[in-house]
């Protein structure tokens, strides 16, 4: 960005994209390994359930941001997102599909529903995650969800690979994927249009696109957690879920 000159909604556009292109966490090693069916199933059960605290942390930050706008747009448009991950009745909606995932690959379903058995780091990512979009401007809340922009490539990715390399893994297991493809676009297209209106000075595109740099470390961190601890160089930190011997 040229030294105090805004860019126009197009460059912004541009800018978020770039930055995501090169910094999502499909790039990460874990999930290469992952797709190329290149993990034990007990690998997967670990990403299955530390994954679990990102899904349950989500519908907390959707209903910490609804509580700070006074906007009723934008509240109508988000506790969809709400209703998305808890559904409308118990069994229904994102979260209960996760823990199907989780049951599919034979993980205890109470033990992944407690999170008591994730990694530290995985723990920390996920709150800090909520309490940015509690903390931060509502324009940094909004784009810190931008991150869903790219998620349905590296869902087509998942699916495919996770079932053509794992015999352990079935389209019944990675139901959770099929919702995520459609509401993932409809969701990042308002959101970006969203930040694209709000963000209108160098300061606030500045702190739209360091928003979606935070989140693409969130990202990050949880994968490079699972690597650590799962992967190499192998270290399962005390009381952290211990996958059984192969
Ligand atoms: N991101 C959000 C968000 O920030 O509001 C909500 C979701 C994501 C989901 O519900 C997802 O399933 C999801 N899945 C992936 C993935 O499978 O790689 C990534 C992301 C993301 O980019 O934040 C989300």
């Amino acid at each position: 960005q040229a030294e105090g000159r805004s860019y126009s909604p197009d460059e912004l556009d541009n800018a978020l994209r770039r930055l995501g292109e090169q910094r999502y966490h499909v790039h990460h090693p874990f999930h290469r390994l992952l797709h190329a069916g290149e993990l034990t199933k007990g690998q997967v059960q670990a990403w299955a359930l530390n994954r679990y605290c990102y899904q349950a942390a989500i519908p907390r930050k959707d209903a910490a941001l609804i509580a700070r706008t006074d906007d009723p747009e934008l509240r109508r448009e988000w506790r969809r997102r709400l209703v998305d991950h808890d559904g409308d009745a118990p069994g229904d909606g994102g979260l209960a599909r996760w823990l199907k995932l989780a049951e599919g690959l034979d993980l205890d379903v109470a033990a992944v529903r407690s999170q008591e058995l994730a990694l530290p780091a995985t723990r920390f990512a996920c709150e800090a995650y909520v309490r940015f979009v509690a903390e931060r401007s509502l324009l940094e809340a909004v784009a810190s969800s931008l991150t869903e922009l790219f998620s349905p490539s590296i869902i087509s990715q998942r699916v495919s690979g996770m079932l053509a390399n794992y015999d352990f893994v079935s389209e019944a297991t990675l139901a959770y994927f099929n919702a995520r493809l459609t509401q993932a676009p409809r969701d990042a297209d308002w959101a970006l249009d969203y930040v694209k209106q709000h963000a209108r000075t160098p300061e606030t595109q500045t702190a739209a696109i360091r928003a979606l740099k935070f989140k693409c470390d969130v990202l990050w961190a949880m994968l490079d957690a699972l690597h650590h601890a799962y992967v190499a160089p192998g270290h399962v930190p005390p009381g952290a879920f211990e996958p059984e011997a192969a």
